[in-house]
């Protein structure tokens, strides 16, 4: 019902006609939106009241019962805008980077993406190798194409950082998290709710710094 929060009804992905598991021939993608609000294989479309979905306060813990009826049918708890998350795909979990690499001096470049819900400007990406204890200010790659409306980015951004391989050595784990434009930080830690939905909290990467022989061969 926002006139500036854009709808599609989208035929067609990337310029060929939906595929059967993305549910053809029509589906809804409303940018900004969990996925979930997204309908596929769409036949009608009618304005109604939505009960499911929902994120319940913490101590919420029972299924059914009064209190628990009366949330679900709360507009304060449903479901819509995505949150903020940032995510590393470089390195993979438990991904093999080798040490003689290190001793050349030759730094690892960790890549991932941000995005955050609403259309919602991502201003700050930042990865830590000591638990949070001290950032490193990441390169982002920020997309033009998308904004809409003078300022809603409906698209994720892209982040890389070249780290020193001797630090991922001694590191614990790789950890990042992004701030948007309110200047509002994902979480370290995940809350709780009924349906276990929207937690988007720092996202630790454990890379396998191995020792390996001339040859390149693993060592013990
Ligand atoms: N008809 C129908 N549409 C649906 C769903 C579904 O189960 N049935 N799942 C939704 C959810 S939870 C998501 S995340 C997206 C997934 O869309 P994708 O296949 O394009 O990633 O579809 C949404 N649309
Ligand atoms: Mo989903």
């Amino acid at each position: 019902m926002d006139p500036r929060n854009d709808v599609m009804l989208a035929q067609y992905m990337n310029d060929e006609p939906l595929p059967p598991d993305y549910r053809s021939p029509v589906r809804v993608v409303i940018p900004g939106y969990v996925g979930w609000r997204c309908v596929r294989k769409l036949s009608k479309i009618r304005i109604s009241d939505i009960w499911d979905n929902r994120v319940l306060p913490s101590f919420a813990t029972e299924k059914d019962g009064e209190f628990v009826t009366a949330m679900f049918t709360h507009p304060s708890t449903s479901r819509n805008e995505q949150n903020l998350i940032s995510v590393i795909m470089k390195p993979a979990q438990g991904e093999k980077i080798t040490l003689s690499d290190a001793r050349n001096g030759k730094t690892y470049r960790t890549e991932g993406y941000a995005y955050d819900g609403g259309g919602h400007e991502l201003q700050r990406v930042e990865v830590s190798l000591d638990g949070g204890e001290t950032c490193l200010y990441c390169i982002r790659k920020i997309p033009e194409e998308p904004i809409r409306h003078g300022n809603k980015f409906w698209t994720w951004m892209q982040w890389r950082i070249s780290l020193e391989i001797s630090y991922l050595l001694r590191c614990k784990g790789i950890s990042v998290g992004c701030w948007n434009v309110f200047k509002t930080t994902q979480p370290e830690h995940p809350s709780w709710n009924t349906m276990r939905i929207m937690n988007k909290y720092w996202y630790v990467v454990r890379p396998e710094v191995i020792e390996t022989r001339e040859n390149g061969v693993p060592g013990i």
